[in-house]
């Protein structure tokens, strides 16, 4: 794309809009993109050179942790490792937060990743995420605490995710829009292949893993049985479509209007999702979108987190499919 705007260059004429932002989330983007390049180059070859499977190892969640998973995690953590400006690194795959040494004076970002979103896609060649948000905090030396770091999701500064599929895309919010990027695998720069993104109101689309009907509130049963009514005035039959990575459905969504849902069950009425670096992130960048991230009762993104690796309900996508179900979660 000849022209085209770099991702570095469109964050510092951001930047430059409102001068009051220094260039730190600007070298946060330049790095995140570096590991989304290093995770794209690992995943483009998994096959080739012992990446593929499980290490034997379970993690914080209680899930199986796949090579690709603890690479993917590495490539962050190698990024942020001597950083002056992020202070803690909260990922998917490690138990605690980790501080970063030389940013405890001055360090003033958290940043949540899920460095790889979709784990079950590794071993089949399917599409695959990294989810990030990054929030404000205090150096450790001027008061900052170790938990400061767990603020509502309204507070994000930025977030976003990169998406491994035919091609690699790089989706991002800083409050002023949605962007996407695309890996130019010539330059290895991520340009500007879409600004502005704004989602339809409503979709043709639900994403959601249907095995786990029986598990589900009456409420949630009843939704889904509704969108499969025949209804020509409201568009019904909805379509299915569902990865199994949710960077990827939300992506889809993002784009051609609809919504994704993973519900609480009965049993478990938390749900699966990770708020903090799979809800919260990506419903950021929906809201962003003109959509909505709710947990079917409530904004995703109102709520006061109480642990990093908190799990939560979601349901995400147009603004009146996401109000159609909270109306009949409400019933
Ligand atoms: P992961 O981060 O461990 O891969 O888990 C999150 C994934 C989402 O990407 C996806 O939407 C969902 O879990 C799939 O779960 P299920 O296999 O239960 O449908
Ligand atoms: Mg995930």
């Amino acid at each position: 794309m000849a022209g085209a705007i770099s991702l570095t260059q469109h964050i510092l004429q951001g930047e430059r809009q409102a001068p009051q932002e220094t260039g730190e989330i600007s070298g946060i983007m330049t790095q995140i993109a570096l590991v989304g390049q290093t995770i794209a180059r690992d995943l483009s070859q998994s096959g080739l050179i012992d990446l593929l499977g499980s290490t034997g190892q379970v993690n914080v969640q209680g899930e199986e942790v796949q090579k690709l998973d603890q690479k993917a995690n590495e490539s962050f953590v190698r990024a942020f490792e001597s950083s002056e400006v992020v202070r803690t690194l909260i990922s998917e795959e490690m138990e605690k937060p980790l501080h970063i040494v030389p940013a405890e004076r001055t360090g003033k970002y958290a940043l949540f990743f899920d460095p790889l979103d979709g784990s079950s896609n590794i071993d089949v060649n399917a599409p695959l995420g990294s989810i990030f948000s990054i929030h404000r905090v205090l150096p450790l030396t001027s008061g900052g605490k170790e938990p400061d770091f767990l603020k509502p999701g309204a507070e994000q500064v930025a977030a976003g995710y990169i998406l491994f599929g035919p091609s690699t895309i790089l989706v991002y919010t800083s409050g002023k829009g949605v962007h996407q990027f695309t890996l130019e695998p010539g330059s290895s720069e991520f340009l500007l292949s879409a600004s502005d993104i704004q989602m339809p109101s409503r979709g043709k689309v639900y994403s959601v893993n249907e095995g786990n009907y029986r598990k589900w509130p009456t409420g949630m049963q009843k939704f889904i049985d509704y969108l499969k009514e025949s209804d020509s005035a409201t568009g019904r039959p909805y379509s299915t479509r569902y990865t199994g990575c949710l960077a990827a459905d939300v992506h889809r969504i993002l784009l051609k209007g609809g919504l994704y849902l993973y519900p609480g069950e009965i049993k478990e009425p938390e749900g699966k999702l990770r708020l903090m670096y799979e809800a919260a992130p990506l419903s950021f960048v929906v809201e962003q979108a003109g959509g909505l991230g709710s947990t079917g009762a409530e904004r995703i993104n109102a709520i006061q987190p109480k642990t990093p690796h908190q799990r939560v309900p979601l349901v995400i996508g147009s603004r009146e499919d996401v109000e159609m179900v909270e109306k009949f979660m409400k019933e």
